[in-house]
Formats: C-alpha cells, sequence, structure tokens
C-alpha cells in the first residue's frame, strides 16, 4: 500500500505547478487589459460571439452578453444542435439541456426542457427567481411558464425529416447516436470590469434516448466559472465529460497553474486515458482565463472555436490530440 508521505510527494511531483505560480496564489492571476473578451465553440460562435459583444461593449455584464450570445443559435431554425431546430430524441421530440454561470458563483441550470425556445433564459431564471440551482423536464416546464416563457412547437420539418431518415435506416449496429454531428453551444466572456461568466446550451445528442441528459446542464461538466481563476466550457460525448467532471477539471488545472491551452489539453488526456488513449468520439474544451488568455483543445479534427479579442472576431480550426 502506497504511504501518505509517499503519496503525497508523488502527486506533488506529477502536478508540475510552476513555481512562480505557488509564489502568486490563485489569485496571483492579474488581468492585464480592460478589453472584454467572448470564445465560444464551432463555426456558428462567430454570430453568438458578435451579439455577445456588442452587449459587453454597451458596459453590460459578462452575464447578460453570455446569455444574449448563445440566444443566437438557439433560435436559429436552421441549427441542428440547439434550441429551435435542435435534431430529436428516438422518440421525436426536442428536449434542451442548458446552464448558466455568474461571475459571483451563481448557477442556472434546465435539463430534458421541451417547447421552450431559449433554455438558456429559463436557466438563468432559475438562478435569479428561485434558491435551486437545476429545474428539469415537466418542472422546468411549468416554472418557465409561470415566468411568462411561451410554448412552441421547437420541431421544425427539416429535423422531422433528419429523424425520420434516422428511424427508417435503423439497424442492429446502432448505437443511440450515430450521428456525430457536434452542435452544442459554449460560450465564455469576460467584461470590461474583468468579471467572468459562462454558458452551455443543446438540444444535445441526436436521436438520443428519451430521457437522457447529457453534460451540457451539468454545472461543472458541460460549463464552469470561478471568477478568481477562470471559466471553461464543453462540447462533444457528453457522457465523457461527465464522468470526468470536465469543465471543473479545466478550471483546476488553470488554478494549479496549467495555462489554458494545456489545461483543456489535460482534461482531455484524462478522457482519453480512459479509452485506450484513442476514443472513438469528439469532446473539445474551450477554456478563458481570468487574465484574459485563452485555450482550446479537442480529441478529434474538426473541432473549431471562435474568440472575438481586441476588435478581431476570428474562427480557428483546432488539430486533434489523436
Ligand atoms: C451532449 N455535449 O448532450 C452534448 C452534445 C454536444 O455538440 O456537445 N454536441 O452530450
Amino acid at each position: 500500500m502506497i504511504s501518505r508521505r509517499k503519496f503525497i510527494k508523488t502527486t506533488l511531483a506529477a502536478s508540475a505547478v510552476p513555481a512562480a505560480w505557488v509564489k502568486a496564489g490563485p489569485r496571483g492571476i492579474s488581468r492585464s487589459t480592460g478589453e472584454p473578451v467572448v470564445i465560444s465553440t464551432w463555426s456558428f460562435g462567430v454570430e453568438a460571439n458578435r451579439a455577445a459583444m456588442k452587449v459587453l461593449e454597451r458596459g453590460d455584464s459578462a452575464l447578460d452578453a453570455v446569455e444574449a450570445g448563445v440566444m443566437v443559435p438557439e433560435g436559429d431554425p436552421e441549427m441542428g444542435g440547439v434550441g429551435y431546430g435542435g435534431l430529436p430524441d428516438e422518440d421525436g421530440h426536442v428536449t434542451l439541456d442548458s446552464c448558466i454561470m455568474d461571475s459571483s458563483g451563481n448557477a442556472g441550470s434546465v435539463a430534458f426542457l421541451q417547447n421552450i425556445k431559449h433554455p438558456i433564459s429559463v436557466a438563468r431564471k432559475v438562478m435569479e427567481r428561485s434558491d435551486h440551482v437545476m429545474l428539469v423536464g415537466e418542472g422546468a416546464k411549468r416554472f418557465a411558464l409561470i415566468h411568462g416563457f411561451k410554448e412552441d412547437n421547437l420541431l421544425t420539418d427539416k429535423a422531422r425529416e433528419g429523424w425520420l431518415k434516422w428511424k427508417e435506416g435503423l439497424n442492429d449496429k446502432d448505437n443511440w447516436g450515430p450521428n456525430e454531428d457536434h452542435d452544442t453551444i459554449s460560450l465564455l466572456t469576460q467584461d470590461e470590469k474583468g468579471n467572468l461568466a459562462g454558458a452551455c446550451t443543446t438540444s444535445g445528442l441526436a436521436f438520443k434516448i428519451h430521457g437522457r441528459i447529457g453534460d451540457s446542464p451539468i454545472i461543472g461538466a458541460g460549463m464552469y466559472c470561478d471568477n478568481d481563476i477562470g471559466a471553461a466550457g464543453a462540447t462533444g460525448r457528453g457522457e465523457a465529460v461527465i464522468k470526468t467532471v470536465g469543465s471543473f477539471l479545466v478550471v483546476e488545472l488553470m488554478r494549479q497553474g496549467y495555462e489554458p491551452q494545456e489545461a483543456c489539453k489535460k482534461a482531455l488526456q484524462r478522457i482519453m486515458g480512459k479509452h485506450n488513449g484513442n476514443p472513438s468520439f469528439q469532446v473539445a474544451y474551450i477554456a478563458l482565463r481570468k487574465d484574459g488568455v485563452t485555450g482550446a483543445a479537442a480529441i478529434k479534427d474538426g473541432f473549431q472555436y471562435a474568440l472575438y479579442q481586441s476588435g478581431k472576431n476570428k474562427l480557428h480550426d483546432v488539430k486533434g490530440l489523436t
């Protein structure tokens, strides 16, 4: 059995915390500029970033900005992975997962929510108008309706056609989620005061089992924000993210002194290590540190993230780790 002394010695060595960081401590991350920053997942993040930056440039909060940003793909019927137009579950129901966190560590979340176009705004209401963090299903919908949200049919003809095609093609190799199109938006912001916020919203894996909830509404899995350190968000195979508490892990690695990029990479390596180094699925993380430095990493090629910083809103390709 490993002795306590040996355990502490080996884990300290393995954590490779930079000496400068040990001196400065977690509050040693300072902010170099007052410039707002927005980072988000996938190519539609460019539009979402634009909406979020508009809010930040007005001088409004990081929280207002993340909500406004992710509402763009949520409201877009052409977007198959988020909100209205999202691909349904195996029974043809569009079920939505969302979470939001502010700079004070407040959090709100909804899961398995149906017929409400902007789940992120319901998540924010849960945060601000209840003393709970997470509401699911019928209860979440009832909460939304009493707060003035309207019911909508979220299943577009395009998504219904896609679902029918999937159903007609069912075979014995089907694995409830053959579709590796990833479309979740995680979006992180920093406002001019230096405060951070994060949001994550999705219709989840296409054609999932009815009732399945992914990582996106789970605080610490799909997204996490700690105003002293940084924020992180996820996209990809939610089950793998939940099992490693992915976004929380990225933030904790930044707390230990890892650069945002390295923190994303290390958190993915945790997943890869549990799948013989080469999982068959995609997971990607984005990170925004308190000093405005960002990072991103993905298991597979094909991941893109959008970064709006220093007046430029650009899409970046990420090379996969496998
Ligand atoms: C989920 N993480 O429900 C989500 C899916 C996703 O891009 O990210 N798609 O597991």
